[in-house]
C-alpha cells in the first residue's frame, strides 16, 4: 500500500480515535455508495483495533451496496440508545451537517470529525479532514488507514472499491489518477471482487426502473446551443411506478453521454413542489459553483440543490444560474 496524498494532516483525527471509548460512524442522507462504503471500510478498521463502533445514518442504505460485507449491520432512522452514548462521531462524505439529517442537538458534548472530499465542505466538524483532490472519500480512507496501521482486509477492500468506482463514474473522471489505479490494485489484491461489483452495483436493477427511464428520456431536452441536457420526473410518476429518487440514480448519466453537452442536469420532483436537481459536468464547466449558487453543494463534476415551486419556475432559477458558466 502507498499513501495517495502524505501531505494530509490525519494527527487530530487519528488522536481523536485513540481517546474515543465509543464510536458512530454516520454517512449522509439519501447515502451513496462512496458514503456508505466510507462508512463500512471505516467500520472494518476501527473495529480491528479493538474500538467500540457503530454505523447508523438517517436513511437505508442504497440497494447496489446490499453486497458489501456488514451493510447489514448499519441502522437508520430514529437514533437508539447504545448511538446516543458515543462519545466521538465521524462524519464521511457530507459537505454540512445538514447532510447528515440529525438533529444539531445529537452532536452536543460528542467531537465530531469531519472527513470529506467536497471542495464546499463547511467545516462543520471539530476536526476537518477536507481535501477535493481525492477521487472519492473511500480514497480517503484508504489514506486514513494506512496512519492508522490497519492492514487492509477484504471487507475494507470491497468497501473502498464500491466507492472509488461509482464516485469516478466508473473510472472515467479527471480525478482518476495512475496512484488512483496503484490503489485499486491494492483493493484487488486485498480481495476486492470486481465482477461481483460490477454486477451488483450496475447490473442488479429493478425492471420497473425502467419504466421510469423511458419516462425519463421522454422529458429529455437539449438546451444552450447543445451544450446543456436536461432530465426531469415528476412526483406522480414515481408514484405511478411505485418507485422513489433512489431507482433513478444514474438516468443523469444519459444526459451528460451526448456529445457536445457539458453540463448536463436531472430534476426529480421527490415531494409535490420540492424538486431534487443534479448536475453532472464535463471539464472545463464547475458545477459545485451552480450547485452553490442555487443553496446547494458538491464538486467539479457532480452536485446538487433542492428547490421548490412549480417545475417551470425551477427551470428557470437554474437557467439564471447557469448563466456565468456557459458564458465563461
Ligand atoms: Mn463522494
Amino acid at each position: 500500500m502507498s499513501i495517495l496524498y502524505a501531505d494530509v494532516n490525519w494527527q487530530l483525527a487519528l488522536d481523536a480515535v485513540q481517546q474515543a471509548k465509543q464510536i458512530h460512524i454516520i454517512a449522509h442522507v439519501s447515502p451513496d455508495a462512496d458514503t456508505i462504503g466510507s462508512q463500512l471500510a471505516l467500520y472494518h478498521a476501527l473495529k480491528s483495533m479493538g474500538k467500540r463502533v457503530i454505523m447508523h445514518n438517517r436513511d437505508i442504505a442504497p440497494y447496489i451496496c446490499r453486497y458489501l460485507p456488514a451493510v447489514h449491520d448499519i441502522g437508520h432512522g430514529e437514533i437508539p440508545n447504545e448511538v446516543m452514548d458515543a462519545d466521538l462521531v465521524i462524519a464521511v462524505d457530507a459537505g454540512s451537517l445538514g447532510r447528515l439529517g440529525m438533529q444539531a442537538s445529537y452532536f452536543e458534548g460528542k467531537m465530531l470529525i469531519n472527513i470529506d472530499h467536497h471542495a464546499s465542505n463547511t467545516l462543520y466538524g471539530d476536526v476537518n479532514v477536507i481535501d477535493a483532490r481525492y477521487c472519492a472519500t473511500g480514497a480517503m480512507i484508504y489514506d486514513f488507514l494506512q496512519h492508522l496501521h490497519v492492514p487492509l482486509d477484504a471487507s475494507s477492500a470491497a468497501a473502498i472499491y464500491a466507492a472509488v468506482l461509482t464516485d469516478t463514474a466508473s473510472f472515467r473522471l479527471a480525478s482518476v489518477s495512475a496512484d488512483v489505479h496503484r490503489m485499486t490494485a491494492d483493493l484487488i489484491d486485498a480481495g476486492a471482487d470486481v465482477e461481483l461489483a460490477a454486477q451488483s452495483i450496475y447490473q442488479s436493477h429493478k425492471p420497473a426502473r425502467f419504466e421510469l427511464l423511458k419516462y425519463a428520456l421522454d422529458s429529455l431536452n437539449i438546451c444552450h446551443d447543445g451544450r446543456t441536457a436536461w432530465i426531469s420526473i415528476a412526483y406522480n410518476l414515481y408514484e405511478k411506478t411505485g418507485l422513489c429518487g433512489e431507482d433513478s440514480e444514474g438516468f443523469i448519466d444519459y444526459a451528460r453521454s451526448i456529445e457536445g453537452v457539458d453540463i448536463a442536469i436531472f430534476i426529480r420532483e421527490e415531494k409535490p413542489q420540492e424538486w431534487k436537481i443534479s448536475f453532472r459536468a464535463k471539464a472545463p464547466c464547475d458545477v459545485g459553483i451552480v450547485a452553490g449558487k442555487l443553496g446547494g453543494g458538491g464538486h467539479q463534476y457532480a452536485a446538487g440543490c433542492t428547490l421548490f415551486g412549480s417545475l417551470d419556475k425551477v427551470q428557470k432559477e437554474i437557467n439564471h444560474a447557469l448563466v456565468d458558466i456557459l458564458n465563461s
